[in-house]
């Protein structure tokens, strides 16, 4: 099963990345997958809850939000949950441990988490503690506020009693110690893996949602935050009617508030993939857009259970874990030529 893998080529000037992955479709059959509830979705298909989709190839993750919900675990823990699974895998170099730094060797990381009830909490510029997202549920549950910053996330994860460690890796460390002789602090090219995932969970009483967690833009100018901890942008979550993640060029999905504005079409009544399609075109369509620089990809899900996923460049994947199959699926995109 490859992990995903997409390459950057960018000037940082204009903070453009194109994305490549190379993706593998494979079924991993759940033993435990429960049906609680049979929904018809648009296309006339019975689809079961509960349900968890992720951005990119993370069926470990999946697989783990999947227990939760099997479990009779709502779908706030499960998003957590499954959202830990990748910041603890140091292999994944764009995420919690592991991430690749800022062209510092900074390893910064940008965290949300929003729930049924439209609470939501979230972490930007944090270092030194792996699990971004549950220090973003801390910030969401413990604090009257909705984002930490800095030492000030760093402080209060450290008082909720997280451990303060070093997520700058073997594998990441010498990453950008070739980018910097090769970028000159002056970088025009690079090449880099980035697999933000971002989650969105359906439980089995039907309530929605969602969590998104990254260490952001390899090589990143320091203090820089995307788009991944910002509500409406990287993710966004109304039980009533749906939710959205975003994955990609961070700069772009703020733009256009692009998560929000997937849930806002949806409530007008579009499908989850036409929702997200639109949005993808609203990047696409403004005058002067270099959108052949950069990717940006949205995966969605309706009060249904009914799912999309759509970028503009080919090799975005979604994993979706659901009627007890956890499987990638390889999203349709806008740049077919
Ligand atoms: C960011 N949106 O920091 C993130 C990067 C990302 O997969 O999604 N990478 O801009």
């Amino acid at each position: 099963m490859n992990r995903r893998k997409f390459i950057k080529n960018t000037a940082l000037t204009s903070a453009g990345i194109a994305i490549g992955s190379s993706l593998a479709n494979c079924k991993n059959k759940s033993t435990h997958s429960t049906e609680i509830n049979a929904l018809t979705t648009g296309a006339n298909v019975k689809s079961k809850l509960p349900l968890v989709i992720a951005t990119w190839s993370v069926k470990e993750a999946t697989a783990k939000a999947m227990e939760v919900l099997d479990a009779g675990g709502n779908a706030l823990d499960a998003v957590e949950q499954g959202c830990k699974i990748e910041e603890a895998n140091e292999k994944g170099q764009s995420v919690g441990k592991g991430g690749l730094p800022d062209r510092d060797g900074k390893v910064t990381l940008d965290a949300c988490i929003m729930d049924k009830h439209g609470n939501c909490g979230a972490v930007v510029y944090l270092q030194n503690i792996t699990h971004a997202v549950s220090v973003a549920r801390k910030v969401m549950e413990d604090t009257p506020h909705v984002m930490l910053a800095g030492e000030g996330a760093k402080q209060f994860a450290i008082s909720k009693g997280f451990e303060p460690e070093d997520l700058l890796t073997e594998a990441s460390k010498q990453a950008w110690e070739k980018w910097k002789v090769e970028a000159k602090y002056k970088p025009i090219i690079n090449i880099e893996n980035h697999d933000t995932i971002g989650m969105l969970a359906i439980d089995k009483n039907g309530d929605i949602s969602g969590a998104c967690t990254t260490s952001g833009l390899a090589y990143k100018m320091g203090g820089r935050v995307g788009d991944s901890p910002i509500i409406g942008s990287g993710l966004f979550v109304d039980n009533e009617i749906g939710a959205c993640v975003a994955t990609g060029l961070g700069e772009e999905v703020v733009k256009t508030v692009g998560s929000f504005l997937v849930v806002e079409l949806m409530r007008q009544g579009k499908a989850p993939q036409k929702a997200c399609e639109e949005a993808i075109s609203r990047i696409v369509n403004k005058p002067n857009s270099n959108y052949k620089d950069f990717q940006v990809g949205y995966i969605a899900v309706n009060k249904k259970g009914e799912t999309g996923s759509y970028s503009i460049h080919q090799w975005f994947s979604m994993t979706k874990f659901q009627n007890g199959v956890n499987e990638q699926i390889q999203s349709d995109y806008f740049l077919k030529t």
